[in-house]
């Protein structure tokens, strides 16, 4: 099932390992055709290449928007070994049995906010995406690398044994037909938030929303199951993940994640990489369970721990700081985790985990890139939002009580607020010196939310005065307000904007509590 190479065309815009992989194409006695661009460049590196044009008799023209459009050139990629050898001898073409090609960058090109319509439109490539089809169309016959990741493998089984493996050249073929599809998505996402002014001029539109987006998304792996074990699962990751965001994740040890890991585990790291200083957040079920920021990882461990030892029991931990030996050490010798979390994991952390082979540990390098796009299946519809990255800041709070907040209240407010932001609505959050002291999740209504975050503040003994209450949305009634006074809480912050605001504030007033209103709110479902 082997297929000899002997002749490779190769065809780069990225030229990232390409004089290492013609070097040894050359070694193995491969013949190298090659393109206008990538031939200089071989050429310069002292490596024997032939041009296209010599082999189609034809120039590139057109500032090289032809230079491989020609039946050679096709014909010697799409041509059926064996099928279609007398056709193929009648008309002087050469079997080409290897592409090596990566497209014009298009993405990269429009990525670029000063882009202009012409520089997309010259970016699109047309022989590109032409070749690589008739060549993962012949896979039968024919390999084809559209990216300097597979160099390294296909080279080695070219050494090794003189050609590519059916599985290889299948597996390639995949890849290929993925890759001109993401880049068609990639043209016609960015065509279709343009729009032409009334003098024909074309002006950006709303590119967040593009008219069709589809094949935007690679499959990262397939999951043991989905939420539960009856479902089926994968996990796909952005053909372009956002910079620091989970699904640029490193696994360095442990058990296969599991569907549910995989979502708290982006619910911990989304809540705990909104704070500066270090923090930890403990999430279970979605929601987190405990979160706080202090001096150092294992300090903020410990006060998410005590939070709600209950729920942290199989949590899933994440950490804004490296993650040390001693740390990881303690944690695992305290409770039973799932996954752990953080943007760099030292040796000797990994190292303590291995001790527990079934828990994960998760690096995501840092970068502050954000996911654009929630998306929700409603039926067999999407409902797609941007994304809540929304962060109050201190000048936009309103106090609207008649106590001020003291400005230790108002640390703790922005931090319960943080919290609030990422816990499943309705959302309460009781804090105290950053930290969380009680959280309700997940009630509809809020008053029992606000019962339930008091309740757990208690039986975890952290009910202190000075606590603060952070609502995720406004309080439509005062009995809110009266259980978190009961509860000892001092100060609160909410969206504000219920039709009895003037009640609920009232209420605050008569507990002698402060009161900031956001304007914003945090809805989270
Ligand atoms: O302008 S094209 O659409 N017309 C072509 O015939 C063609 N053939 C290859 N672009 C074409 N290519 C692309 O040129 C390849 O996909 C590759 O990205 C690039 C390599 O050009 P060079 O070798 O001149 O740097």
């Amino acid at each position: 099932d082997l297929v000899p190479v002997r002749r490779a065309l190769v065809s780069v815009s990225d030229k990232t390992g390409l004089t290492d992989l013609a070097r040894r194409l050359a070694a193995a006695n491969v013949e190298i055709l090659s393109t206008g661009g990538s031939a200089r460049a071989l050429r310069e590196a002292g490596i024997a290449v032939r041009d296209v044009g010599d082999l189609t008799g034809f120039p590139e023209i057109m500032d090289g928007r032809v230079k491989t459009l020609h039946p050679k050139v096709h014909g010697g990629l799409l041509g059926r070994r064996g099928t279609d050898d007398a056709v193929m001898a009648e008309h002087g073409i050469v079997p080409i049995d290897l592409l090596v090609l990566n497209l014009y960058p298009f993405e990269r090109t429009v990525a670029n906010p000063e882009c202009t319509l012409e520089d997309a439109i010259e970016n699109i490539d047309i022989g590109g995406p032409a070749m690589l089809r008739a060549a993962a169309k012949n896979w039968n016959d024919v390999g084809v690398l559209t990216d300097p990741a597979q160099y390294e493998n296909a080279l080695a089984e070219i050494e090794g044994k003189g050609g590519l493996t059916r599985a290889s050249r299948f597996a390639l073929s995949v890849a290929a037909f993925n890759r001109v599809s993401n880049y068609d998505a990639a043209i016609s996402d960015y065509l279709s938030g343009v729009s032409l002014d009334e003098t024909h001029t074309a002006v950006a539109g709303r590119a967040e929303f593009p008219a069709q987006s589809n094949g935007r998304f690679v499959k990262l792996m397939d999951l043991r199951y989905g939420e539960n074990p009856h479902q089926a699962g994968a996990f796909y990751r952005d053909l372009y993940p956002a910079a620091g965001t989970l699904a640029t994740f490193r696994q360095l040890q442990g058990k296969e994640l599991s569907f549910n890991n995989i979502a708290d585990a982006d619910a911990a790291w989304e809540c705990v990489r909104q704070f500066d200083a270090p923090a930890c957040v403990i999430v279970k079920h979605a929601n987190p369970c405990g979160v706080a920021v202090a001096a150092d990882p294992l300090a903020a461990y410990e006060l998410a721990h005590a939070t709600d030892p209950t729920s942290a029991f199989g949590g899933i931990i994440a950490f804004n700081r490296p993650l040390d030996a001693e740390t990881a050490k303690i944690i695992l010798k305290r409770q039973f985790v799932e996954v752990l979390i953080a943007p760099v994991v030292e040796a000797g952390a990994v190292e303590e985990a291995t001790k527990k082979a079934n828990v994960r540990v998760l690096e995501i390098p840092p970068g502050d890139g954000r996911n654009s796009h929630d998306i929700k299946r409603v039926g067999s519809g999407l409902l797609i939002q941007t994304a809540d990255h929304y962060q109050v800041s201190r000048d936009e709070l309103k106090v609207v009580s008649k106590r001020q907040p003291t400005p230790a209240e108002l640390d703790d407010l922005l931090f319960a607020w943080r919290v609030a932001k990422m816990v499943k609505s309705n959302a309460i959050v009781y804090a105290k010196d950053q930290r969380t002291i009680g959280v309700g999740a997940g009630q509809m209504s809020r008053v029992v939310s606000a019962k339930i975050a008091g309740l757990k503040a208690e039986e975890a003994g952290l009910v202190v005065p000075g606590s603060v209450m952070a609502s995720d949305a406004f309080f439509p009634f005062r009995d809110g307000i009266d259980a978190a006074a009961a509860a000892g809480i001092s100060a609160v912050i909410q969206p504000g904007g219920s039709m009895r605001d003037s009640e609920v504030i009232a209420a605050a007033d008569e507990a002698g509590m402060a009161m900031v209103f956001t304007g914003i709110r945090h809805f989270r479902h």
